[in-house]
């Protein structure tokens, strides 16, 4: 398989499946492209028909869209998904809710892994996504992670693709100075903590370029 991702310090869309793809344990060629340079869209296109990353390549199939990829991975990989129904059910709800919701976050604190951007970004658009984002995890953590059976550190007890989802947002809330209580704020030091992520953060603290556009508070 090669998975096209953009910058690691930018790109929270490809966090999603890089991380649920290594977190399974599938071999995969990386093709990193760097965004917002001359010829990003046609090195993209290349790969991507949506000109967008990331994309997945495996044997003549291409996935893009970071869920679709994570639902790809996941026929290969069932373990991506609880195997609960009424839980992954959820896993997938609170999975689609972050793709397509959360607009005010987006906008106003870009994922940017290098930056610390404590106090800045904040509107009540804002302040009303990172709720709702607590509430989700909290509310899965107690009603799923914590059940017996299901033992383990994240949303849905073992690591998922609900958990790949929300990667992004967990450095978001590091960069933007974010800490949530109790059972959230467990879950969110859990996946900075997570080696994967920190391989992840580690890589894009090496990459050299700079996107002006999305470096918002300087
Ligand atoms: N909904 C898509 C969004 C993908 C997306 O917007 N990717 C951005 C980078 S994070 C992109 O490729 N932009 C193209 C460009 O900047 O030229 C997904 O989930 O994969």
């Amino acid at each position: 398989m090669k998975l096209i991702i953009g910058n690691k310090n930018y790109s929270s869309w490809s966090l999603r499946p890089w991380l649920a793809a290594r977190a399974c344990g599938a071999h995969f060629e990386e093709i990193r492209i760097p965004l917002h340079t001359p010829t990003t869209r046609e090195r993209i296109l290349k790969h991507s028909p949506s000109g967008k990353v990331p994309c997945l390549i495996d044997h003549g199939s291409t996935v893009w869209d970071s869920l679709a990829i994570c639902e790809y991975l996941a026929e290969k990989y069932p373990q991506l998904w609880p195997t609960d129904p009424s839980a992954r059910a959820v896993a997938r709800s609170v999975s689609a809710e972050m793709h397509s919701g959360f607009q005010d976050l987006r906008q106003n604190m870009p994922m940017n892994i290098r930056k610390d951007y404590t106090g800045k970004g904040h509107t009540p658009g804002v302040d009303a996504n990172i709720a709702r984002i607590e509430a989700i995890w909290s509310d899965c953590r107690e009603r799923f992670g914590k059940k017996a059976g299901a033992a383990g550190p994240y949303l849905f007890g073992a690591f998922s693709a609900a958990d790949a989802m929300f990667a992004p947002v967990c450095f978001r809330f590091k960069t933007y100075g974010i800490q949530p209580q109790g059972a959230a704020g467990e879950y969110l030091a859990t996946m900075l903590a997570h080696p994967l992520m920190q391989e992840w953060a580690a890589a894009a603290g090496a990459e050299t370029e700079s996107i002006a556009a999305e470096d918002l508070y300087g």
